[in-house]
């Protein structure tokens, strides 16, 4: 069986985001999510699950995967903020930084950079979206062979302490987390961009002394050059209790040449052995893409999907990435059929 569960979180759109010292029309728009569903939905509405229909994530998880304080501080924005946007200026960069007690430092504090605006609205769309992930992920448990929580805000920049690149709770890691009290978890990212918070979190709970089932790869481009730019390189591996690997790649990256990488990323997680698979799933490698220089069609999406499936494994897609708003439905629905080919 496989479900889709999707979350448009009509009320979440950041009007601007602040690049290269301009204010700019913000990326991360409804129109992406709300046009990968109509995709869906012509193609199979039966097999959809709406957030009235999803199971809330526990706090107790949220609080697991994140640090309390700072879901603790994303919960509070509810009330803290109004309608209007709010966008960090001052951040909270390397270690030993005291909490501030002024709002606007204290959203500094939890976030690094200026591309993740707040409001009122923001922290009810990031409990939707994690909802979303952490329900695909009991559909799992539940025995559905893959899922497909199609959501927005993304979540793969969000690390342990911090909201960043469009991203407020880690819906991946959550889903990742969740599935790890049950097996061993491969995480395969595959968005344009590093999975840095996703690589954090599971590092930071590691360093308080709990082993963690899970094995996070990435593919994306090289952060010398592109977002998030302070990870991600090919000799971060982790540690002895706690492995993870990265493949950083150059611009212009074909279908064939993207195909290789995500073979020997594939084999490394066959080495594994995991139970369940976690795919972190950005569109932002296809060619059209606006703020991204990845070369592939929308054809290779079937593959990939096929090639995911092909390690047999209990998989999970979370969308992540993925900004050029025409193609996104036929992207989306691409990799969907692959990944239903790969049921067989
Ligand atoms: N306006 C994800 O793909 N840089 N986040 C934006 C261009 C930040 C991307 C600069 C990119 C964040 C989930
Ligand atoms: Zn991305």
């Amino acid at each position: 069986m496989f479900k889709e569960f999707v979350a448009v979180n009509l009320s979440h759109q950041p009007p601007y985001e602040l690049w290269e010292g301009r204010l700019i029309s913000h990326a991360e728009q409804v129109a992406r999510v709300a046009n990968i569903h109509d995709a869906l939905k012509r193609h199979n509405p039966e097999s959809i699950v709406y957030p009235e229909d999803f199971q809330q994530v526990p706090l107790e998880v949220l609080k697991q995967v994140h640090l309390p304080e700072y879901v603790d501080y994303l919960l509070s924005l509810r009330e803290k903020c109004s309608e209007d946007y709010w966008l960090a200026s001052s951040f909270g960069y390397g270690g030993g930084i005291r909490r501030p007690t002024e709002e606007h430092g204290l959203l500094g504090y939890y976030s690094m950079d200026s591309y993740t605006p707040v409001n009122n609205k923001t922290t009810e769309a990031a409990l939707i979206a994690a909802s979303g992930a952490y329900s695909a992920a009991l559909s799992l448990e539940a025995g559905n062979r893959a899922a497909y929580a199609v959501v927005r805000p993304p979540g793969h920049h969000s690390g342990k302490r911090n909201m960043g690149g469009y991203c407020y709770l880690n819906n991946t890691a959550i889903a990742a987390h969740t599935l790890s009290q049950q097996g061993r978890v491969g995480i395969l990212d595959v968005d344009y961009h590093h999975g840095n918070g996703t690589f954090d979190i599971f590092e930071q709970n590691q360093k308080q002394g709990e082993a963690q089932a899970v094995y996070p790869i990435s593919i994306h481009a090289d952060p010398g050059r592109k977002f998030p730019y302070r990870s991600g390189y090919e000799d971060q591996a982790g540690n002895d209790h706690f492995k993870y690997k990265n493949y950083p790649l150059g611009e212009g990256v074909t279908d064939e040449e993207y195909n290789r990488v995500l073979l020997k990323a594939l084999q490394d997680l066959a080495d594994y052995n995991p139970d369940f698979l976690v795919v972190s799933m950005g569109f932002d490698t296809y060619g059209g893409d606006p703020i991204a220089d990845f070369a592939l069609t929308t054809s290779y999406y079937r593959q990939m999907a096929k090639e995911i499936m092909d390690l047999k494994l209990k998989t999970l897609f979370v969308q992540e990435g993925g900004y050029e708003i025409e193609a996104i439905g036929d992207n989306a629905l691409s990799l969907v059929k692959g990944i239903k080919e790969g049921l067989k």
